[in-house]
């Protein structure tokens, strides 16, 4: 595998600090610095390997926030997260955001617009040397669902991908630096997100690590409906996430990006120990 990622020999848990009003799930909850902060910590306690803090709300629908907004946010969250020793990641489409997220410490660019939304993004993240995430992703929130059109989603993701792979090299990135990323619920429907993850295998074949972001998307909820029809509640599909993480484990994925970190911990343990066959 082409990687001068950290390699654990268990899939790692990225802990999710949405610093927006209006996130999915947990949009107003660590809005204020402080709490944001706090939350971090938290989920560092709760065994999150790494922090991903994000100012711009990527939910179906959501209007753009602007940069200066989304450096309020963020840069005074990581500098003090990074300054806690956290290890952050920076949740942004924007290369002034990456950049800006870098200098105060940032280890990792989440971008989920694998370079799409912002074409300076590719060249400022090879400047800074560190890994850098790169989503399949359609276009912005407010029209995604209209994108969610495939004949054979996981061949075209999979192409899709290749093909901002073959960019972001030519950009100046490095093979070591990229991890890649199906975009669950990004210009996918429920059925495309099944299919992505039963896929997984020949996502990995690419040759790069993989993450995977389930947790608390709508797909789940959808699934686990009542018998009316009504979706479950994100607040009460944590245990769908949890299940994901340990397949997506077991199946390779290098890393998870979740909202409730302490049972995804113990859910990449339990499948490190399965495929290790020994619990030590
Ligand atoms: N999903 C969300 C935000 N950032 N980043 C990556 N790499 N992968 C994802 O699937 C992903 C992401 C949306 O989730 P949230 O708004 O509930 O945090």
């Amino acid at each position: 595998m082409k990687m001068g990622l950290p390699v654990e020999e268990r899939c790692l848990v990225m802990g999710v600090v949405n610093v927006t009003p209006d996130s999915f799930s947990d949009g107003g909850q660590w809005f204020d610095e402080h709490a944001a902060v706090r939350h971090g910590l938290e989920l560092v306690e709760e065994g999150a390997d790494l922090v991903d803090v994000g100012g711009e709300s990527t939910r179906p629908g959501a209007a753009r926030v602007s940069q200066e907004e989304e450096l309020a946010r963020v840069v005074p969250v990581i500098r003090a997260l990074t300054g806690e020793g956290v290890t952050v990641s920076v949740d942004t489409m924007r290369a002034e955001v990456a950049r800006a997220a870098v200098e105060v410490g940032a280890a990792l660019v989440n971008d989920v617009s694998g370079g799409l939304a912002d074409p300076d993004m590719p060249r400022v993240v090879a400047a800074t040397g560190v890994p850098y995430v790169v989503m399949h992703w359609r276009g912005h929130s407010h029209d995604m669902d209209s994108r969610a059109v495939y004949s054979d989603v996981v061949a075209e993701v999979r192409e899709e991908l290749e093909k901002r792979v073959a960019l972001v090299l030519a950009e100046g990135v490095a093979e070591s630096q990229i991890v890649l990323d199906p975009g669950l619920g990004f210009a996918k429907t429920a059925e495309h997100n099944w299919a992505l993850l039963a896929g997984i295998g020949e996502l990995a074949e690419l040759g790069f690590p993989l993450l995977i972001g389930a947790s608390r998307k709508r797909f789940l909820g959808r699934l686990l409906a009542d018998p009316d029809g009504t979706p479950r509640p994100f607040e009460r599909s944590d245990a769908a996430t949890t299940a994901v993480t340990a397949l997506a484990a077991q199946a390779g994925a290098w890393c998870v990006r979740v909202h409730d970190v302490a049972p995804n911990a113990d859910a990449v343990r339990v499948a490190a120990a399965w495929t290790r066959g020994s619990g030590r």
